[in-house]
């Protein structure tokens, strides 16, 4: 009895102290300050990491590395060139990595849709411009990633090239010559401008697979031969053309939203139209796993539970932004000056077995390019968010206000009415 009394006083404070800090936690305000690190349209995206090794990160997007953590320095990687915010540069994705293990961060760069991608050399604090190696001379393919999916400790380039999907393997040896690309996919006849990729383990047995509109390869069991081509598994992520045959979407991300155990699949529908899905996991039916689509936003403010219409959504990031244990994303509109360009963290709820997204208005004059890249910048456990884009480059500095439960209400998203909810849920 005694013991089952200490239990018992030991569970309520537990519990106590679980309302306590959940009471807390419900009224926080997420805050994020902008900072502008130029206005010029260079490049396509940004990113981060630590590039003058004084343990702080820095932020490249484009011909400019800015130091942190005030990004008040910029330092060229090459000659920088000016872009017309009406058309597209040829920068689209810098993706950091200390490709040749000298302890310094090389810079991947990944150019305009079905031209080269480089690597970017970091000449350990020396001035002047970066050497610059060619890693592929066509990258197809209108997200690409740098990203070791293979398990073996070093990054891979995933994209397209000669009509398939496939891998370019960092080679063991000579790493400024040309490293070879390995199809996974039979030729598909893929072109530059193909829309949505992503990687992730879509079936959970460990290996990571690689998502596009029209379904997922999965990658074959460590030990198969490396020129097997990966099992094609048909899925509709993202096939509907709109009236200027634009198909298809940007990062595609493989969460468990629903918190079944299972994954379930997060897409733009459309790069330069409109649609945001996420793909409930339904489990397997005749050997397939069976998607179930659920549209998070339209091209109407009625079909989002908020009411928020957002286009041209070509670039997404996720990330637990909240620390609630649930994976939210970043995203936003791609575009120039000419029009407005938001940016957005969308929330992920989940009640009662049904999941929500709360989309929380950042910023109406970044939007994103085709990377947008969320991560802590300074230490302090809040993720931040690195955006170049067609207005410019820019850091989002996420940070937490403390407030009572009635200012806390008041700053939150207000659905719309609850019929209107239920049927966007849909
Ligand atoms: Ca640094
Ligand atoms: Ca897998
Ligand atoms: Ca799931
Ligand atoms: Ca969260």
């Amino acid at each position: 009895m005694k013991v089952a009394r200490i239990v018992l006083s030991c569970w309520l404070v537990l519990a106590m102290f679980h309302a306590a800090v959940r009471a807390e936690e419900q009224y926080q305000l997420h805050k994020f300050e902008k900072l502008q690190l130029s206005d010029t349209f260079y490049c396509e995206g940004a990113s981060f990491g630590d590039f003058n090794r004084d343990g702080v990160m820095d932020i490249v997007s484009g011909p400019y590395w800015y130091a942190g953590p005030t990004y008040a320095n910029r330092h060229e990687l090459y000659e920088p060139k000016v872009y017309d915010a009406g058309k597209f540069s040829d920068n689209f994705f810098a993706f950091p990595h200390d490709v040749n293990s000298d302890g310094w961060n090389d810079i991947v760069v990944v150019g305009f849709p079905g031209k080269e991608a480089w690597w970017f050399e970091n000449p350990q604090d020396k001035p002047g411009h970066w050497p610059r190696h060619l890693i592929l001379d066509v990258v197809d393919g209108e997200s690409p990633t740098f990203t070791d999916i293979t398990g073996d400790g070093k990054p891979e380039l995933v994209c397209l090239h000669d009509g398939c999907l496939g891998l370019v393997e960092m080679p063991a040896g000579d790493l400024t010559k040309p490293w070879p690309f390995r199809p996974i996919s039979e030729d598909r006849k893929y072109q530059r401008f193909t829309h949505g990729m992503g990687v992730g383990d879509v079936n959970q047995d460990g290996r990571i697979d690689v998502l596009q509109k029209e379904g997922w390869w999965e990658q074959p069991p460590a030990g198969t031969p490396k020129d097997a081509l990966w099992k094609f598994h048909s899925v509709d992520f993202a096939m509907v053309r709109d009236a200027r045959n634009h198909i298809g979407g940007a990062q595609m991300y493989v969460v468990d939203y629903d918190g079944d155990g299972d994954n379930d699949v997060l897409t733009s529908k459309n790069a330069h139209g409109f649609g945001l899905s996420w793909f409930e996991n339904k489990g397997r039916e005749a050997d397939e796993i069976r998607f179930v689509e659920h549209s998070i936003m339209g091209e109407k403010p009625e079909e989002n539970a908020y009411g928020v219409v957002i286009s041209s959504l070509h670039a997404l990031d996720i990330s637990d932004l909240n620390h609630d244990g649930i994976t939210d994303f970043v995203s936003g509109r791609r575009g120039g000056p000419a029009s407005p360009c938001v940016l957005y963290w969308f929330e992920t709820l989940r009640e009662g077995g049904h999941v929500q997204f709360v989309p929380h208005r950042i910023d109406a004059a970044s939007g994103v390019g085709t990377q947008v890249v969320v991560g802590d910048l300074n230490g302090d456990k809040l993720d931040d968010i690195v955006v170049g884009s067609k207005w410019g480059t820019f850091v989002f500095k996420h940070r937490v206000e403390k407030v009572d439960r009635e200012q806390w209400e008041r700053a939150r998203p207000k659905p719309l009415a609850s019929s209107a909810s239920s049927s966007a849920a849909n």
